[in-house]
């Protein structure tokens, strides 16, 4: 099959997919959800696939963090097709477990769509915001999680074993390990880096180049590439809705999963903080001491 063929098979693929054709559970939509560092190209991978499936000329169409440090802050969404829709989730910071439960609560679906995501630290907060989401309950989604990262950056063993965590957490809130998409695959730095990531559970590593607002020329391999990221979404959508899931006991199982995660984070925080302020009673205490038989010693012998 020529390469031609390839990029047209795809686009036809996706663009004819119908979530009902295969659900009769009352899924009507897809959504991808897009969730990884801050920078690593989750706003110009929604670009690249919109440009790469329609006929118009590159538009951006979400707003790429700029060189004056400006990162994506609300979850918007996106519409690819009649029932794709891909969602730009704001990006964290670190590989780290405060920052785990919120990205837990946007993947699950727990916070609103189209709005400014403020970082709670706060369980309560937390924990609040997603009673919220009852009201409300969005059992028509089948969310697809995608991991995307940029192959410039290197990841450490300590890096790779937090992100092992982290996707077994992500398996937890929408039933799948995410598919890893590898952006900038062009100055890629770590010849092991999607062996790396097979590591962490992943099953599908996948790796592109963005078009962005300076190269944004089609080609037919970068086009391939991008189809590939929605293809193989959809080829995963299509086996986990023939396992026939039930929607309310999916949410109500990950609700479970997130409450308990972010109170089990509270109780850890909780302990550390403990045992922070016992270290610093101990060091006060202990230049106390230091301090009084030092003033001993002087009373005692004034000529040192
Ligand atoms: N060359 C190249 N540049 C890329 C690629 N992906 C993203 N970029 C550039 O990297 C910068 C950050 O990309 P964004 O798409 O804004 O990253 P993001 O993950 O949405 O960032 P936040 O919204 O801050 O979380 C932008 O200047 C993009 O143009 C890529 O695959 N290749
Ligand atoms: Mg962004």
């Amino acid at each position: 099959m020529s390469t031609v063929m390839d990029v047209q098979e795809r686009r036809k693929y996706i663009q004819q997919f119908k979530v009902n054709s295969v659900a009769e559970n009352g899924y009507k939509r897809i959504l991808i959800q897009l969730f990884g560092l801050m920078g690593h190209g989750k706003s110009s991978l929604i670009n690249s696939c919109i440009y790469t499936l329609g006929d118009k000329e590159y538009e951006m169409k979400v707003e790429a963090s700029g060189s004056d440090g400006s990162h994506t802050t609300e979850r918007i969404t996106y519409q690819l097709t009649e029932c794709i829709t891909m969602v730009d989730n704001r990006g964290f910071q670190y590989m780290a477990d405060n920052e785990f439960g919120q990205v837990y609560a946007q993947l699950g679906n727990f916070f609103p769509l189209n709005q400014k995501v403020e970082w709670k630290k706060d369980f309560v907060e937390l924990m609040s915001k997603v009673e919220d989401s009852d009201a409300t309950p969005n059992y028509s989604d089948f969310i697809v999680p995608i991991f995307v990262h940029s192959a410039k950056s290197v990841m450490s063993d300590t890096e790779i074993s937090s992100v092992k965590t982290f996707f077994s957490g992500c398996k937890n809130m929408t039933g799948v390990y995410p598919i890893v998409v590898l952006t900038h695959r062009l100055s890629k730095t770590d010849s092991n880096l999607e062996g790396k990531f097979r590591r962490t559970g992943a099953e599908q590593i996948l790796e592109v180049e963005n078009y962005t607002g300076r190269d944004n020329i089609k080609t037919r391999g970068r086009c391939s590439d991008l189809l590939a990221v929605i293809e193989n979404a959809l080829r995963d959508v299509k086996f986990r809705i023939e396992q026939n899931w039930n929607p309310v006991t999916e949410r109500i199982k990950r609700k479970k999963f997130l409450l308990k995660f972010m109170h089990d984070f509270a109780i850890a925080e909780k302990e550390k903080e403990a045992v922070k302020k016992v270290q610093e009673a101990r060091r006060n205490e202990y230049n106390r001491l230091k301090e009084k038989a030092s003033n001993m010693w002087f009373a005692r012998f004034p000529e040192f």
